[in-house]
């Protein structure tokens, strides 16, 4: 269908364009010309607002794609000529940047709260809240309104005299986010209200409505998305619900454009100006006025009715191209929705009846050991690819053998699995009925299935270990750590190319990764191999395909790039038990290089505010083992940042600060190194640590001789008293200030 493009054009990069082209015309306009073009606009959009209506909601145009790109581009002209003449409801700005009230991810008050559901999570629950409700309103009084409940993310649509205005993520029900600027790339929210509508609730300019519902991907775009993140190498959506999410919250709307997701719109902030008494007549209503509402729902006198309902939208929900998690049920009568009112979290005349998650059988083809990077093994079910809630799920991890045990699952078993929480893959357990003969109970292995260490069992705890010191698994998972995102943020180094480094001999250690070369990497082979011969390159089909020098060299450039970053992200990749990116985070700030924390006692490090006993233990332990210690010292050699506050952060953030971009290039504070102590009234100690470093500076912890400059604010102790002692001149927070206005420490007349 040729339509189905029309709104990607008008989203692509064009708009810009045309304003570019057009945009020196401005100073030529008079008043009387504005006057016209200002009646001209209104009156091309009143035109696009009505061909996007029959387009999207009546399914029946009457102009053809180009005809309403010429409408388009003509308001676009007129727009960049007068830009006062841009409102933000305009078809033009569905996607870019420059609105007057709204700014992307600010937090946006809603009109009303928007409260929470009560969850039924069974029949039995549904029934007591229709036996409650019935109790209240009197037997046989109450007419319901079912509707599906759409598994998307709740937003609220505010509209201005009919005029879209901005849209909020629902939040925390009192405050939101704003979305406006994705959620116009939407296609099916309109811009401007039907005259209809606007005239039964008897709106005028000043009017103010706020509309709510779902935003979701359907099924279709989420299966497109994910196959399209495949063919780039990135990570997949793990559902339709991620998907929207992730769409909704992108920087850049024309991302969010190319998305495709839609809406389903069900509640309002205030029923009262729009002259309904009912659930039923308000979804009519929105229909009316141009919203999507979901087709599916019915009003249900009796509750065996809403029983039947549940129980049709239960056996359909696979033929729906979105994924619902349920129906809501709610009291049709506004005025019966009085009578019952709220509780503290939600309306007592509405409930959602969750479906169970959705289940399905497979077969358990292999129990599948993992080695984690501290030696747990951890069994993984694999088995026959099925589709769940979705998505396409060919493994599980079974965490533990108390669980394989509790579970009862055995290799060959016809298992039920589903989704936790509609995301994460769980084995719930065997079909015992179809257990084939033989199947053996599943015992933990007593050898690594890596190295062939025999493994660890010890008393009272669950966890099975291989404690080699040189097993190759543990070696991996403790590489792929080192390079993960939230540690070393390694781009371009995966799981694949570290286990051809390990084989080949490169990399025994996580410091080996800063000695490799670009030539080393680019002979690599990849595990492809070649399809067809290549004589002119010496090539013949079956070849090992290396990684060769591009990759190589992006590889190598991630790595020095990754000697940047700051002590904790390294503490955090050096997988030191107990020690988290959190606890890396407290650990690094408090002693800010790595020397300071070898020095530091357990006593020093169980001292930090958030780390008790066992952290300060482990961490002192790992720094006791000497081969540890060596691995450090070749990070140092290596060039590796062992500092907090370093790299690229603190330009960023002096930037922010206001500190000029040639100061922080210049870097004149080099060689210079000063301790910051007592509270600062403008910024926190690590905010203008990070514009010293910025500088060039070197910013520690403690005084000493080699100490160029003490900073010290209100309430400064003893470093303060130690600085004077060994004559450290002492700076205050106005010498800060003029340092980062000048780059240089201001003379002082002694
Ligand atoms: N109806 C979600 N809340 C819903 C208006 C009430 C309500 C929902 C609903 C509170 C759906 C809670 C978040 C919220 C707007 C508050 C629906 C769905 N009705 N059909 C009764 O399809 N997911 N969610 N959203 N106000």
């Amino acid at each position: 269908m040729a339509q189905e493009n029309l709104f990607d054009e008008i989203m692509g990069e064009d708009q810009e364009t045309v304003s570019q082209v057009t945009a020196g015309a401005a100073p030529a306009a008079d008043a009387s010309a504005k006057t016209a073009a200002a009646a001209r606009a209104a009156e091309l959009r009143h035109e696009l607002d009505y061909h996007a209506y029959r387009y999207y909601f009546l399914d029946a145009p009457e102009i053809t794609d180009a005809a309403f790109d010429k409408l388009l581009v003509e308001l676009q002209e007129i727009e960049a000529c007068y830009p006062d003449l841009v409102t933000p409801d305009s078809y033009t700005q569905r996607v870019g940047g420059g609105f007057v009230d709204t700014e992307q991810f600010a937090p946006v008050t809603h009109m009303a709260r928007m409260y929470s559901m009560d969850d039924a999570m069974n029949l039995e629950e549904l029934d007591e809240w229709l036996q409650r409700t019935e109790d209240a309103l009197g037997a046989g009084q109450v007419t319901y309104t079912c509707e599906l409940k759409i598994d998307g993310l709740g937003v609220a649509l505010t509209y201005r005299g009919g005029a879209f205005m901005r849209a909020a993520t629902r939040g925390d029900g009192t405050t939101g986010e704003d979305v406006s600027l994705n959620v116009r790339t939407i296609r099916d929210v309109p811009m401007h209200l039907s005259a209809a509508a606007l005239d039964h609730m008897g709106a005028d300019r000043d009017t103010v409505i706020e509309v709510r519902g779902e935003v979701y991907m359907p099924k279709g775009s989420f299966v497109r998305l994910n196959e399209e993140a495949d063919a780039e190498g990135r990570d997949p959506f793990a559902n339709p619900r991620n998907a929207a999410a992730g769409s909704l919250r992108q920087k850049d709307p024309k991302i969010t454009a190319r998305r495709d997701l839609a809406t389903f719109l069900y509640a309002v902030a205030d029923t009262v100006p729009l002259h309904v008494d009912s659930q039923h007549a308000f979804l009519d209503w929105l229909r009316q006025a141009g919203f999507s509402v979901n087709p599916n729902v019915a009003r249900c006198a009796t509750p065996a009715e809403v029983h039947e309902f549940c129980a049709e939208a239960l056996a359909h929900r696979g033929d729906l191209d979105y994924d619902i998690d349920g129906v809501v049920v709610k009291v049709d009568s506004f005025a019966q929705q009085d009578e019952l009112g709220f509780t503290a979290r939600a309306p007592r005349w509405a409930i959602a009846f969750k479906f169970p998650p959705e289940e399905k059988r497979t077969a358990l083809r292999e129990i599948r050991i993992q080695v984690g990077r501290t030696g747990v093994l951890t069994p993984v079910a694999e088995f026959d690819p099925v589709t769940v809630s979705g998505s396409t799920i060919a493994r599980a991890t079974l965490h533990n053998i108390d669980e394989i045990r509790r579970k009862d699952v055995r290799v060959g078993d016809t298992i039920v699995v589903h989704k936790a929480g509609d995301v994460i893959p769980e084995v719930v357990g065997p079909v015992l009925d179809r257990r084939p003969e033989g199947a053996a109970a599943y015992e933990m292995p007593a050898t690594c299935p890596a190295c062939g260490a025999p493994v660890v069992h010890e008393e009272g705890e669950v966890a099975y270990r291989c404690v080699s010191i040189d097993c190759p698994a543990q070696l991996r998972e403790r590489l792929a750590h080192w390079v993960s995102r939230p540690c070393m943020d390694i781009d371009g180094v995966g799981t694949e190319l570290i286990d051809k480094m390990v084989e080949a001999g490169l990399v025994h250690d996580v410091a080996d990764f800063y000695a490799l070369t670009v030539d080393a990497v680019a002979a690599l082979d990849t595990g492809r191999t070649y399809q067809a011969d290549n004589k002119r390159r010496g090539i013949k089909a079956g070849d090992p395909i290396p990684v060769g020098s591009t990759i190589a060299q992006k590889v190598v450039d991630e790595i020095t790039r990754s000697k940047g970053q700051p002590l904790s992200r390294v503490l955090f990749a050096l997988g030191i038990r107990h020690v988290g990116k959190s606890v890396a985070e407290l650990i690094a700030q408090r002693f800010l290089n790595l020397p300071a924390l070898i020095d530091a006692s357990e006593e020093d490090i169980a001292g930090i505010e958030g780390i008790g006993p066992k952290i300060a233990a482990s961490v002192k332990e790992f720094f006791a083992v000497p081969e540890n210690l060596a691995v450090l010292e070749r990070l140092r050699v290596a060039g590796v940042t062992l500092e907090e506050n370093l790299g690229g952060a603190d330009a960023a953030f002096a930037e922010e600060a206001g500190v000029a971009a040639h100061l922080t290039e210049q870097r004149p504070l080099e060689g210079l190194t000063f301790v910051l102590t007592g509270s600062l009234t403008r910024f926190t100690r690590s905010e203008a640590g990070s514009v010293l470093k910025a500088l060039g500076a070197k910013v520690t912890g403690s005084v000493s001789k080699k100490t160029s400059y003490v900073v010290a604010g209100e309430k400064a102790g003893s470093k303060l008293a130690k600085a004077e002692s060994l004559g450290v001149p002492v700076l205050t927070e106005d010498d800060l200030a003029a340092i980062m206005a000048t780059g240089h420490v201001p003379e002082r007349e002694s």
